[in-house]
C-alpha cells in the first residue's frame, strides 16, 4: 500500500474511489442514429459492425491488409513431452510479400492419444522456451528486450531464460484436464518497441510509407492479427478442435486476446487476465492507469487516433464494456488481483457486468451477480470473473479457473 501511495503521488494517478470523476458511459444498445438495439439480430447488423469499426478507428487501429500464411514449416510433428503423457508441436508459420518475410513460431502441446482436443490459444512476452523448462522447445530468434538477469543481452535470448515463466504456464495440468495449449512470441509478430520498421506492420505499407495510417494498427492490432493467424493454423490440424479454441492473455497480451476475440468469432472462448487499460477496465473511471498514462509510456500499442482521448476520455466513442460485449454471445472470463490497482479490478468488474446486456440479447445471464465477488471467489454466468489475491500476474489458482469454466461451458447441459 506504501507504494502504491507513493506513486500516487509521484505521479498524480488516482487510486481513490472517491475521486473516480462521474461520468456516462456511452450507450451498448443504441446505434448511431438513435436506434433502440433490442434483439440480437440488430445487434448483429447494425451495432456490432458499428462498435468494432469505432475500436478499429479511434482505439487499436485498423488491420490494412489481408495477409496469409504462406508456408507452415513444421519442425516437430510430434515430439514426446513431459514422460510421454503428450506431444509437443512446432511449427513456424511463414508471411511473405515482396522482399519481406517474418516467421511466427507455434509452439502446440496436445494430451497424448487424444483427438478433437479444444486448445488455449495465447501469446508469450519473451519467447516460448521461457513457458516451460522442456530443453526441446526451440529458442526464440527474434528481438527480444533485454534483461540481463535472464540472460538476454544485445536481444536474443540464450539457454539461460528457458523455463523462466514456467510458474505462469501450468501445462501439465492444462493438458491433464484434457486441452491442449498453444502459444507464439508475441515479438515474433511484432517486438514490443516503439518502432514501425520491424514485425508485420511494413507488410502493410505502400511505397515510402514508414508508419501506420493515424487509424491503423499498433502493435495490439498486430498481435491480435497474430492470433487469428494462430487460428488459421490450428483450424487446419487434424487433432484439434477447432470449434473450442480459447484465446486468452495477460495483462498487455491480454487487451490483445480481447481485440482477437471481437475481431475473429471463430474463437470460440475469450479470457482477459488482468487486462486493465484499454483492455477490460473502463477508461471513464480513470483509476489506476489511464488513456494519457499508457499512451505515454507505450505509443506503439494503439493508432495515433487514440491520444485525442488523452485527459479526454469523456469524448471517447466508445468504452471498454463495449469490447467485452463484442466477444458476446460466446463465454468470456476477466480477472483482476486485489494488488493490481494499476489495472483497475473494479473498472474491469463493472465493464463486464455492463456487457452482460448484449448476453442477454441471446438469452444468457452474463455475470450472475451485482456487486464485485470476495477475493478468491468466482462468480460465472456465460461472463466469467474473480479478483485473486496477490498481484499482477497469471497463477495456476487463475488456470484452474479458466479450466473449470471452460469445461462448464464446453459441456453440453443434460
Ligand atoms: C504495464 C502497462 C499495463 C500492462 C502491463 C503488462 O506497464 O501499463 O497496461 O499491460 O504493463 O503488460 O504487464
Amino acid at each position: 500500500l506504501i507504494s502504491v501511495n507513493l506513486m500516487a503521488q509521484q505521479t498524480g494517478v488516482n487510486y481513490d474511489e472517491k475521486e473516480v470523476p462521474n461520468y456516462k458511459l456511452p450507450e451498448l444498445l443504441v446505434s448511431k442514429n438513435g436506434r433502440k438495439i433490442k434483439n440480437a439480430k440488430r445487434w448483429e447488423k447494425i451495432r456490432r459492425p458499428e462498435l468494432l469499426k469505432l475500436f478499429e478507428q479511434e482505439v487499436y487501429g485498423k488491420i490494412p491488409v489481408d495477409i496469409e500464411i504462406d508456408d507452415v514449416i513444421i519442425h516437430e510433428a510430434a515430439g514426446e513431452a513431459f514422460n510421454g503423457t503428450a506431444i509437443r508441436r512446432q511449427v513456424e508459420l511463414v508471411f511473405r510479400k515482396d522482399d519481406l518475410a517474418l516467421s511466427a513460431n507455434l509452439l502446440i502441446y496436445l494430451p497424448k492419444d487424444s483427438d478433437n482436443v479444444p486448445v488455449f490459444v495465447g501469446l508469450n512476452f519473451n519467447g516460448n522456451h521461457t513457458v516451460s523448462d522442456d530443453p526441446d522447445i526451440r529458442l526464440a530468434d527474434s528481438w527480444v528486450r533485454d534483461n540481463p538477469s535472464l540472460g538476454i543481452v544485445h536481444n536474443q535470448v540464450t539457454e539461460q531464460s528457458r523455463g523462466v515463466a514456467s510458474d505462469r504456464w501450468p501445462i501439465e495440468e492444462i493438458l491433464e484436464a484434457g486441452y491442449g495449449i498453444a502459444t507464439i512470441y508475441c515479438g515474433d509478430i511484432d517486438p514490443d518497441r516503439d518502432n514501425f520498421q520491424d514485425g508485420i506492420h511494413p507488410f502493410s505499407y505502400q511505397l515510402g510509407q514508414f508508419r501506420p495510417g493515424y487509424d491503423e494498427w499498433g502493435t495490439i492490432s498486430a498481435w491480435a492479427w497474430g492470433l487469428t493467424k494462430a487460428m488459421d493454423y490450428l483450424s487446419t490440424d487434424a487433432d484439434v478442435d477447432s470449434s473450442r479454441v480459447i484465446v486468452f492473455g495477460h495483462s498487455r497480451l491480454g487487451k490483445a486476446a480481447l481485440w482477437a476475440a471481437a475481431l475473429d468469432q471463430r474463437f470460440a472462448m475469450c479470457i482477459s487476465n488482468n487486462s486493465g487499460c484499454m483492455g477490460a477496465a473502463l477508461s471513464r473511471r480513470q483509476f489506476g492507469e489511464t488513456v494519457g498514462s499508457i499512451t505515454k509510456a507505450f505509443p506503439h500499442w494503439f493508432c495515433e487516433n487514440l491520444n485525442k482521448y488523452a485527459s479526454r476520455e469523456e469524448n471517447l466513442p466508445v468504452d471498454q464494456h463495449m469490447l467485452l460485449a463484442l466477444v458476446a454471445p460466446r463465454p468470456l472470463y476477466v480477472t483482476s488481483a486485489t494488488e493490481d490497482l494499476w489495472a483497475d479490478p473494479k473498472g474491469e468488474f463493472l465493464s463486464a457486468i455492463e456487457a452482460g446486456a448484449v448476453y442477454q440479447l441471446y438469452g444468457t445471464e452474463g455475470l450472475p451477480v451485482n456487486e464485485m465477488p470476495a477475493p478468491d471467489s468466482p462468480v460465472a454466468g456465460s461472463v466469467g470473473y474473480h479478483i485473486r489475491t496477490g498481484k499482477h500476474d497469471i497463477t495456476s489458482y487463475d488456470w484452474k479457473q479458466f479450466i473449470d469454466f471452460a469445461n462448464q461451458q464446453f459441456t453440453p447441459e443434460q
